[in-house]
Parts: structure tokens; sequence; C-alpha cells
């Protein structure tokens, strides 16, 4: 693994590589245990970067020191301008003296893509070789300066026995048992691909509006080109979508998309050669649920996306990671709400907002969107960098407006296409065309924690002023803290319920600020912080009657489900802590959501589910106690009983009217199965399971299917379902996955730990694939009463796997340990449990780079 000293790198030390490129050509022979691969690179001094002093004559120079990365390579031969040369081995790569002028690098290696099983580099998937270059993967292919800032041109020639043989760009030339690629737009090697394998296609085109053709392609495993079509048509919506909501059109004659089974993440943006986790793409009614299609549809247009945010326009440095990701990110969450429905995508992207990334920014983890420092890269693609990312974005264009925000964009892609490029140069464009200065804005990238924000109210003579006080909590390295610029969503309610001031952004730059709204008829309410407009914590004092009222008269769909949403939390808050009864404010208020047939079905379904447990654990700790995992198991079971016998008058009305006819993945029939399956789980608590057995046996696709097994599983039930499944699905890794993932789910908390050892002696279960072993050590993490179960059996359970898994794949062990993150919310035996299982895996011998950087630091804490 990765022996060398770790070493810390800083954004304050970029400094330009000496050397620029002109052209890269790679050949590949690929061979299971010893592919070649030969590079022919044409090198010039960069005028650019500092050192490099003046070209004189060649003669008056003794050469420059010369550094490609290079990892896990057997160096076969090396000539520069044609004479062969003897490369010093250094930390990460080779030296060799160079000219300080134009030359020629030539090289050969040999590789094992057989026994990658980090899946970083060129690696093997059943069969298939493929690639994964982000971030640093592309020196485990050849020596390279594998940084971002170093784009050139690719002609890649790939040699193998097998059908389909492909890299990014465009087709030159096929043969027996060859073929030849150009990349006409200059890359950084992180967006290199190559993929050869027995694949077949499903075809489909595209013309842009400029009216260039476009061949498309999504490569399958054989039996699995059944599975396309809807990525194919997510595909298309959204290079449709890029051009008619940011102008921007495709750019090659080819566009490939690959799946693959064993792959770290959700998929790759490669250029021309997106490379996919086969669970983000392949999608049949049979086998997919309606989340499944929704999360497709959103990567394919991710990946989509970068072509021009990230590929086009690059990051100068890895610490401008957010630059690519926060903005593609903040694009697929545009698109999949004019897809589906923004109201509902805006909760949903603030649930996963709350559990991960103010979870992340809350502890031992916490880092800026634009980190300073790092040990290994891969550690930093993070809901922070990801998610906060794009929140970022969304308050950009909500101060300057939408006309000034398409105005930047246009001035970014025109003024930075082809480039590698920072947060400053993104920034100025918006600061161009908006007349403003974003420099305080700019904290958002430099300042890490969720600021807390404070809001107290006055009445007077028709004056409703109101006061926010911001606050940030520190983070490691980072005590003092800065006002941030935040903007503040603010819409007022009558007290007969009418809106009497529509949104209105209160821009907040102080750190103590108010605002008035004068010559107001009687006392509104204020509904703040519309739509999520701000990545913040906001606490003010509300009782639960304004609450219930915000949820009946809101018009802002967000801060509607936020109310029910604060009135659910509160009860089981004080049934946790003080074992009250639930209030009827709530009860009453969930019953007139679910039975008001003017809202969304899917609006009704997110006001009908309960906060997560680690959540509450999160509000426990805000409130002062230490959360007891069981306890909040207890009130959350007792509060869904309570709930069915409030609502049983209008489950069964409502399971009916929700029944769709032929399964369509769009929003309106995934919003009725998602209603319907909540009441399902509901139902089943009262019916011993019935409705949920019946449903189970006729159901024609998977999200019944699977949600009425998770509806028996959740009751305690469906152990008969669970083996039918097994049995129906036993030949489908996707389908196997779901099967892992939901008995850990749902298992007892006394139970889960057990349940998790004995899948993890199951004949399917595997370490070697990322997606079979997050199903079922990702299920017991966020199985949050079973992973904290008192006896610490899991925490155990999850180290020795820990353990195991990074002697193979360094980055999914080192990512799956951040489940280890909120440690310091428990009690002093939980605490002392996990740190001793921390403590033993920092002490395993050659632990990887990745895990140790994740240990260590969530030990810190
Ligand atoms: N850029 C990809 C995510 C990605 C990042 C790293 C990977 O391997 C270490 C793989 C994929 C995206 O944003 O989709
Ligand atoms: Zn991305």
């Amino acid at each position: 693994m990765n022996n060398a000293a770790p070493q810390t790198i800083f954004l304050k030390d970029y400094k330009p590589f000496d050397y620029t490129i002109d052209s890269v050509e790679l050949t590949f022979k690929l061979h299971p245990t010893a592919t070649r691969v030969r590079s022919k690179i044409v090198f010039s001094p960069n005028p650019k970067a500092p050192e490099s002093s003046p070209v004189t004559s060649p003669e008056a120079s003794e050469g420059k020191r010369f550094f490609l990365h290079g990892e896990e390579l057997r160096l076969i031969s090396a000539a520069i301008d044609g004479a062969s040369v003897t490369p010093r081995e250094v930390a990460g790569g080779i030296e060799v003296d160079a000219p300080d002028a134009p030359f020629v690098w030539e090289a050969e290696v040999e590789i094992s893509p057989e026994t990658n099983t980090a899946l970083e580099g060129l690696y093997m998937s059943n069969g298939m070789y493929c690639t994964q270059c982000e971030a640093e993967g592309f020196r485990k292919i050849t020596y390279y300066p594998d940084r971002p800032d170093v784009m050139a041109t690719f002609t890649v020639r790939v040699e193998g026995d097998l059908p389909v043989l492909l890299s990014n760009g465009n087709p030159v030339e096929r043969g027996e048992g060859f073929a030849v690629w150009h990349d006409p737009w200059p890359k950084p090697s992180y967006l290199f691909a190559l993929v050869a394998g027995d694949l077949v296609n499903h075809p489909g085109a595209f013309t842009t509006k400029s009216g260039k053709k476009v061949e498309l392609n999504i490569w399958v495993r054989p039996g699995d080109e059944g599975k396309c079509a809807f990525g194919m048509q997510a595909l298309k919506d959204s290079m449709k979508w890029d051009e008619d909501t940011y102008g921007r059109e495709y750019d090659l004659d080819i566009f490939n998309i690959v799946a693959v089974d064993d792959f770290n993440m959700g998929a790759m943006e490669n250029k021309g050669l997106n490379i996919f986790n086969s669970s983000c793409v392949l999608a049949s009614k049979e086998t997919s649920t309606d989340a499944n299609f929704e999360r497709i549809e959103g990567i394919i247009a991710h990946e989509y996306f970068h072509n021009w945010t990230g590929n086009r326009i690059t990051c100068r440095d890895w610490f401008q990671l957010c630059l690519k990701e926060g903005l593609t990110v903040y694009r697929d969450q545009m698109f999949s709400g004019d897809m589906r429905s923004h109201a509902v995508k805006r909760i949903e992207e603030v649930l996963t907002l709350r559990a991960r990334q103010f979870r992340e920014d809350n502890g031992p983890l916490a880092h800026p969107v634009r980190p300073e420092s790092f040990v290994e890269i891969n550690n930093f693609y993070t809901a922070t960098v990801y998610e906060k990312g794009a929140e970022i974005i969304g308050m950009l264009r909500r101060l300057i407006g939408d006309e000034a925000y398409r105005k930047g964009c246009d001035l970014y892609f025109e003024r930075h296409d082809g480039e590698a490029v920072t947060i400053e140069d993104w920034l100025a464009s918006f600061e161009e065309v908006a007349g403003r200065n974003l420099a305080q804005f700019k904290q958002w990238y430099s300042q890490a924690g969720t600021p807390r924000l404070k809001m107290s109210e006055n009445w007077e003579d028709g004056t409703l002023t109101l006061t926010f006080t911001q606050t940030t909590p520190p983070t490691p390295g980072q005590s003092e803290k800065k006002p941030q610029v935040i903007p503040i969503a603010t819409g007022l309610i009558g007290p007969n319920g009418d809106e009497v001031v529509p949104t209105t952004v209160l821009e907040m730059t102080e750190a103590t600020q108010s605002f008035t709204f004068e010559g107001l008829g009687a006392r509104p309410v204020a509904s703040v912080l519309r739509d999520f407009s701000a990545p913040v914590i906001l606490e003010r004092e509300i009782d639960n009657d304004t609450r219930a009222f915000l949820l009946a008269h809101d018009t802002d769909p967000f801060q509607k489900w936020e109310m029910g949403r604060a009135l659910a939390k509160d009860t089981l808050i004080s049934m946790i802590v003080k074992d009250t009864k639930p209030s009827f404010a709530y009860l009453d208020a969930i019953k007139s959501v679910l039975a008001d047939d003017t809202l969304d079905p899917a609006f009704r379904t997110l006001s009908l589910g309960l906060p997560s447990q680690d959540d509450l654990a999160q509000s426990l700790v805000d409130a002062g106690v230490v959360p007891d995992p069981q306890r909040i198991y207890d009130a959350r079971e007792k509060l869904r009983h309570l709930l069915a016998d409030h609502l049983h008058d209008v489950l069964p009305a409502l399971y009916k009217e929700n029944e769709t006819g032929a399964f369509v993945p769009d929003a309106e029939g995934s919003g009725k199965r998602s209603l319907r399956l909540a009441v399902l789980g509901l139902l089943s608590l009262q019916d011993s399971g019935v409705t949920a057995k019946a449903l189970y046996k006729r159901a024609d696709n998977m999200t019944e299917q699977a949600g009425s097994l998770q509806a028996l599983l959740a009751a305690g039930l469906g152990a008969d379902e669970l083996q039918a499944f097994e049995a129906q699905w036993k030949d489908d890794r996707l389908v196997m996955d779901k099967w892992f993932m939901m008995q850990v789910s749902f298992a007892a908390p006394d139970k889960a730990a057990e349940l998790a050892e004995a899948l993890s002696q199951h004949p399917a279960f595997t370490n070697r694939n990322p997606n079979r072993f997050r199903a079922v050590f990702g299920a017991l993490t966020a199985n949050h009463a079973g992973f904290h179960h008192a006896s610490g059996a899991a925490y155990r359970l999850l180290a020795d796997h820990l353990i195991a898994l990074d002697a193979l794949n360094p980055q999914t062990t080192a990512r799956m340990s951040g489940a280890f993150e909120t440690w310091t919310r428990y009690d002093a035996d939980r605490q002392a449990m996990i740190r001793a299982e921390l403590e033993r895996i920092l002490a395993t011998p050659n632990l990887s780079r990745d895990t140790t950087e994740m240990v260590t630091r969530i030990l810190s804490a």
C-alpha cells in the first residue's frame, strides 16, 4: 500500500508545473497481469512556472529536475528525445534531468489490472478492463504529471482481444484487435478513461441545437441491455436541458456511458466516456425502485453536466474541487427539479444536507468547502465539498438574481474555456456582471462549520422587526469565525392565513442585524428561511400552535414541511427526555396534511416521515442531553404506533386512492407510490402485515416489492418474504444488494450486529465489491440503535471488516470509517469502546494513507 510517510499538501504551496504538454500518445497492450503502457509525450517549458528561467541555449543549462508521478508501475524503458534515460525513484514517482526546452518523453511501463483491488487506475471487473483516474489514479497507469492543471490532447491506441475497446474522444480507427481514439479537447489526466470488454450497447442519438449529430451509447454486460432505456432518456434530457438552461452544447461526435459492477463511487465524468457504478445507470421496473430511477436520472445529468463544469473548464488544483463539484451538483439539482418537482426536490436536498453535511460540519471531520490542506485528496469527496458547495451556488444566485447568474456563467465559460481555474476566477465573473464585491461572500468557501442563526421578533405600531444573530461554532483548526453573508428568504402570513408580504430576500452581513416590515395592519407570522435559502441552523422561539398555523397556511412548500418536521421533532424530543405523550398539535396537523388531496402525494409522504434517529441524537446533544440510542429508538417506534392509531380511520382510503396503474417512474407515479407505501408501513403495525403481504405477492415492480417487504420488516414481520426474495433474485447483483441492505437496516437494535456478521459469511458476500460491502456495513452504520448498541458488538464488527478491507480498497475503507465521526456525542462507555476500535484500526500494520488520515482526524475530536 502507501508506505511513504504521509505528507500534508497545502493550498498555499501551489506552484504551476514546470512544463506544459503539447500532446500525449498512449498505447495499451492489454493483459490481465501484465498490461504494457507506452507513452509519448511532448513537453515544453511552462512560461507561467515562476522559477523557470528564460530558455537561453540548451547547452547553457545543466537541464532541469523533471518529476513525474508514478505508483505501482514497473518501468521497462524511458527516453528523452530518443536517448535512453534512467530515472531516479523518488517519493511518489521518478525524477530525471530534462532539457529546459521542448522535448519528447517516451516510456514503457507494465501494470497488473487483475490484482488491482483498490479500483483506482486500470483494473478489472468481471473480465472487463476499466479505469478510475480521479483524483490521482492516472499515476498508476503511467508516469505523468498527474495534476489537474496540466491539460493535454490525448491519442490512445488500445490493443486487446476483446470486442469492445473504448477511450476518450472520437473514434479514429478500428481494426482486428485494436482501436484508436483521439480526444481533441485538452484535458487533465484525471479525465482519462479506457474500457475494454465483452460488452453490448444500447444505442441512441442526439442532435445538438446547432445541428450536430451525436452518437450515444450505454455499454453493459450481455444480459443488461434491457436496463438502459431510462438512462438513455435521462442522458438526452440532460443534453437538451444544458442547451436550454446554460446554452451549453456537447462537443464530440460520440458520448459513451459504461456500466461497471465494481466501482468505489457513483460515477465518473471522463471526457466522452463516462463510467458508472452499475447501480447508478441500470434501471428496470422489475429491479429498480422509484428512488433508484430518480437517483439514476440525477447522476446521469451530473456526469453529463461535468462536460462543461469540470471538463472544458477544470480545477487548477484539488483544493478547488468544489469549483466543479458544487456547481455540478447545483446544476443537477435544478435539472431534477425541472424534471420532477422543485418543492419535493428541495425538501429531499435539505434532508440529505442535514443528515450528511451538517453532521460532518459539526464533528472532527469538519472542513471548509475549499479545504486548505489534505493528506489524501480522496478523503475530500465529501458532503461539504459537494452539497454545501452546491448551496453556495444557490445563495450566490439568490443574491445576484437569475439574470446576473446566467450572465456570470456565460462570462465564466467564455473566459476560461480550456483552462484550469480557481474559485477566485469563478467569483470574478459574477463580481463583474453583477457589479458587486463578493469578498465577504467568499468566506463561505473558507469558513467551516454550520452558522447558527438566532432570530427574535418585535411587534410595535404596525411594524414587525426581525433581529438575527449569527454565530458559527469552532471547527478543527478554526476557532475564530467571522460573520458571513446570509440570504434569508422571508415572507409574512397574516392572522387569517393570507400572505401579506411575499418572499423577500433579507441580506444579512453583520453578526447581529435587524430588518423591519412596516405598515402592517395586524401582527403577522414570519415565515423565515423559505426554500432553505442558506445552509444554516435557524433557532427561533416558536410555539407549536404557530408551527401548526404555518404548516396550514405557509405558501412556501419548504417552510410548510419544515413546520411539520419541527413539530415531530419537538414531540419526539420531549417523549425521549420527559417521557411525555405526543402532542395533539402534531398528530392533528399531520392528519390534516395527509387528508389534503390538493397537496402533492410526494409532499405528504415527506410530511409523514419522522426525523431520523441520528438527527434526534444530534438534537439531544444540542439541548445538552447525552443521547441514549435505545431510548431514541423506542420513542420513535412508540410514535409510529401512535401515529398509526391516530390515523387509522384514514389509512385504508389513502392506501386505496394512491394505487397507480401501469408503472411509470415519473414524479406523479412515484409520489403516489411513496405515499401508499408510507401508509402501508403504518397499516402493517395494525393488521399483522396482511395488506403488505398481499401487495408483496402481487407486486410487478421493485418499488412495491421492496416497499411492501420493508413495511413488513419494520413491523417485525417478513421472514418468509425475505426468503422468497432471495430465491427470486439470487442471480441479480443489484437486487441482492437490496436484500442484504434491507434486513440490516430494519434489524432490531440487539440483533443488527449479529445479523450483519452472519450476512458477511453468506456465500454472496464479498468485500471486493464496494456495493455489497456498503449494503451490509453501510446499512449497519445507518441502523443507529443497532450500530450504537450498548454491547459494542457493531463497533467491533465494523472495525474488523474495515481492517480487512483496507488491505484491498483503502478508498472505500476510509469513507466507511466516517461512521465513527459522531463518537463524542455518546456516553463514556460507548466513547471508550469506539476509541479502542479506532486505535485498533490505526495500529494495523501498513494501514493505508486514506484510512490513517480519516481515523486520525476522527480521533482528534
Ligand atoms: N467526479 C465524480 C466523483 C468521483 C470522485 C472520485 C472517484 O474516485 C476516487 C470517482 C468518482 C463525480 O462527481 O461524479
Ligand atoms: Zn461530480
